[in-house]
C-alpha cells in the first residue's frame, strides 16, 4: 500500500487531520490500535474553542454539533459556599465555548470518514511500527489478523496519544521533555440527570476540587478531586454523589439529581511537553507531544490547533513544494502549547487542594478567587485564556 501521509491513531487529532487533508486533496490512511467501539467509548473532555469548532465546520463536519452542542457564555466559580459567575462573553468582545462531547466529535469525524470512503486500519493492536522517518521513504508497518502488512508514504503524523508508539520511536536524545505530574486526579461519573446549573461550575472546597459539567440538559458529567492513588472500584454511586453534594453550595445541593452512573473512572492529573514535534518525517500532534491538566479544558483544543498547523504545513508542501510550514511546525506549535499549559497549570493550582499547602494555602486560594471575581482585569484574563487564544 502507498498514501501520502500516515495517520497514527484514530483519536481525535488524527480523525481530524484525516479529513482536512482529504478536504484538500491530500491522502491519507489512519492506522488504530484499538476497535472504533473502543474509542467512541473513552469519555473524555466537553469544551470546545471556537477556534475548534471553526475547524470542524472548515472540514464540513460541524451540523449535528451546531444541532446538539450547546453554546456557553459563562462559567461559574465557587468557594467559600457561594457561586460567583465569569460572563466570558462581556470579558471577551462576544466569544463563548461550545459544550459537546468528544465522544460526539470523534462520532462525526468517523461518520464522514466512512461517508467519504478514505481508509482506515482499526485494531491494529501493539503491532504498528514506525521505520525510514529520517530518510525520504518512510514506512508504517502493522499486523492485521495475523497477517503482516506494509504502508509507504511522504509523511507519518504521530496522533497516537500520550501512550502512543510516535514519540516512543523518536531517539531520546533528539527529545527534551518536560513535566510536572500532580499528587491528585478526577473521579469522573457520567449520568443521565439533568446539570445541577445551566453552566459549569467549577468548585474550591476545603474537602477538593468538584466541576459539575454536562453533556445535554439530561445528562450530566461530574469529577471529584481524589488522591493519585485512589481506586475507583473503591466508589460506589453513592459514594459519589455524597461526595458531590458535600462540595457544593446549599442551592446546588438541594437542586443535584443523582442517578446510576453510566461511566465512572479516575484521570490521573499531569503537565507534559516534548520538543520538538518534528523529527525527519515524523510529526508529533496532540497528546502524542503534550498534556495540560483537564481543568482548564484544553487538551483537544490544542489537539486541534496542532492539527490546523500541521495540515497547512503539509498542504503547502504538496501544492507549492515548500517546506516553510514543515520547519515551522514545532515552533508555532509550542507557542500556543506553552500558553495553554501555564494557563492549564495556574487554573490546577488555583482550585485543587494541595496536600502540602495547608490552611495558609487554603486562605491564599480563596483570597485569589475573591481577587478574581471582584476585578475586571483579573476576570478577562481568566475568561480570554478559557475561551482560547487565537491561532
Ligand atoms: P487520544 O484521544 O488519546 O487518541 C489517540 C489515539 O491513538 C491510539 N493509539 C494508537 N494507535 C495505533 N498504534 C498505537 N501504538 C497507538 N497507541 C495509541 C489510541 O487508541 C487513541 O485512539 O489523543 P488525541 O487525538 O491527541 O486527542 C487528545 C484528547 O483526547 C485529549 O487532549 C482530551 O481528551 C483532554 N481533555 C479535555 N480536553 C479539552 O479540550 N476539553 C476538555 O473539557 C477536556 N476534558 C480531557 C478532559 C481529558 C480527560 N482525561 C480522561 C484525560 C477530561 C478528562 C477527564
Ligand atoms: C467535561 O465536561 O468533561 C469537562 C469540562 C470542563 C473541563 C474538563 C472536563 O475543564
Amino acid at each position: 500500500m502507498r498514501t501520502q501521509v500516515a495517520i497514527i491513531g484514530a483519536g481525535p487529532s488524527g480523525l481530524l487531520l484525516g479529513q482536512l487533508l482529504f478536504k484538500a486533496g491530500v491522502d491519507n490512511i489512519v492506522i488504530e490500535r484499538q476497535s472504533a467501539a473502543y474509542v467512541l467509548g473513552r469519555i473524555r473532555a466537553g469544551v470546545l474553542e471556537q477556534v475548534t469548532t471553526d475547524l470542524l465546520d472548515e472540514c464540513g463536519v460541524g451540523a449535528r454539533m451546531h444541532r446538539h452542542g450547546l453554546l456557553h457564555d459563562g462559567i461559574e466559580l465557587l468557594f467559600k459556599g457561594e457561586r460567583h459567575r465569569i460572563d466570558m462573553r462581556a470579558l471577551t468582545g462576544g466569544k463563548s465555548v461550545m459544550v459537546y462531547g468528544q465522544t460526539e466529535v470523534t462520532h462525526d469525524l468517523m461518520e464522514a470518514r466512512r461517508a467519504e470512503g478514505l481508509a482506515t486500519v482499526y485494531e491494529a493492536g501493539d503491532s504498528v511500527r514506525l521505520q525510514g522517518f529520517d530518510s525520504a521513504q518512510p514506512k508504517v508497518c502493522y499486523v492485521r489478523d495475523g497477517q503482516a502488512h506494509e504502508i509507504e508514504c511522504d509523511f507519518i503524523a504521530g496522533c497516537d496519544g500520550y501512550h502512543g508508539v510516535s514519540r516512543a520511536s523518536i531517539p531520546a536524545a533528539a527529545l527534551k521533555t518536560y513535566e510536572k505530574v500532580y499528587p491528585f486526579g478526577w473521579l469522573g461519573l457520567l449520568a443521565d440527570v439533568p446539570p445541577v446549573s445551566h453552566e459549569l461550575v467549577y468548585a474550591n472546597t476545603e474537602r477538593g476540587f468538584a466541576l459539575c459539567s454536562m453533556r445535554s440538559p439530561t445528562r450530566s458529567r461530574y469529577y471529584v478531586q481524589v488522591p493519585a492513588d485512589e481506586k475507583v472500584e473503591s466508589w460506589t454511586d453513592e459514594a459519589f454523589w455524597d461526595e458531590l453534594r458535600s462540595r457544593l453550595d446549599p442551592q446546588a445541593r438541594e437542586r443535584l439529581v443523582t442517578g446510576p452512573s453510566l461511566e465512572k473512572s479516575i484521570a490521573p492529573l499531569r503537565s507534559f511537553v516534548a520538543e520538538p514535534m518534528r523529527f525527519g518525517r515524523l510529526f508529533l500532534a496532540g497528546d502524542a507531544a503534550h498534556i495540560v491538566p483537564p481543568t482548564g479544558a484544553k487538551g483537544l483544543n490544542l489537539a486541534a490547533s496542532d492539527v490546523k498547523y500541521l495540515s497547512s504545513a503539509l498542504v503547502e508542501h504538496y501544492r507549492d513544494h515548500s517546506s516553510a510550514g514543515s520547519d515551522h511546525y514545532s515552533d508555532r506549535c509550542l507557542r500556543r502549547i506553552w500558553k495553554a499549559e501555564r494557563f492549564s497549570w495556574w487554573f490546577t493550582s488555583l482550585m485543587h487542594k494541595f496536600p502540602e499547602a495547608g490552611d495558609f494555602g487554603q486562605k491564599l486560594q480563596e483570597a485569589e478567587l475573591d481577587y478574581l471575581v471582584g476585578s475586571k482585569a483579573a476576570a478577562t484574563t481568566l475568561a480570554e485564556n478559557y475561551v482560547g487564544l487565537p491561532l
